[in-house]
């Protein structure tokens, strides 16, 4: 059963919680997989967001989104990361938030995605939450009620 308090985490809205997008590392359509590859790796992150020279949300590029474009039948061609670019390898298949999602639709997409993109209503990108932020507010919640 859920007590008022674990009611009350889940109606949290997510805005307080949000990685601004200043500190988010990303890419911009027009920017080839080389330059993709290269923040991903020096940042270390697995997956950063795609964005227009506006701000506006467009995809998700991963290190194995890239790799696996440039597979070729017996080789990789890496001759490739120069000339393709991250909108022709992003995906778009995946969920967003916004900046009046709550905890409780957060956590539910959470459980399979590593982090959410939040987009505000034109479309700007806003910024990310993390598992690990939700992960550390939850565990200081629980410290709490104990
Ligand atoms: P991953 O890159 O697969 O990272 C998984 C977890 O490993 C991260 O979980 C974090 O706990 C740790 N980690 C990886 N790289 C790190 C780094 N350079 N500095 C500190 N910790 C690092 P979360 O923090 O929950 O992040 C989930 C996912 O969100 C990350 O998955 C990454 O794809 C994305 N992400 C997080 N912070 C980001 C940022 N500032 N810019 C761009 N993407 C970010």
């Amino acid at each position: 059963m859920i007590s008022l308090s674990n009611q009350e985490l889940l109606d949290t809205n997510i805005t307080d919680f949000i990685i601004p997008s200043e500190k988010v590392a990303h890419v911009q359509v027009g920017n080839s997989l080389e330059h993709a590859l290269l923040l991903l790796t020096k940042s270390g992150y697995s997956s950063i967001p795609v964005l227009d020279p506006r701000f506006h949300f467009q995809g998700l590029i991963s290190s194995s989104l890239i790799t696996d474009s440039i597979l070729g039948l017996e080789r990789f061609e890496f001759e490739q990361l120069e000339l393709k670019k991250v909108e022709e390898v992003m995906t778009t298949d995946f969920p967003t938030v916004s900046l009046e999602s709550k905890f409780k639709e957060a956590i539910e997409l959470l459980v399979d995605h590593p982090f959410l993109c939040v987009i505000s209503e034109n479309g700007y990108f806003e910024g990310i939450l993390t598992r690990r932020v939700v992960l550390k507010h939850f565990q200081r919640h629980m410290y709490k009620m104990s």
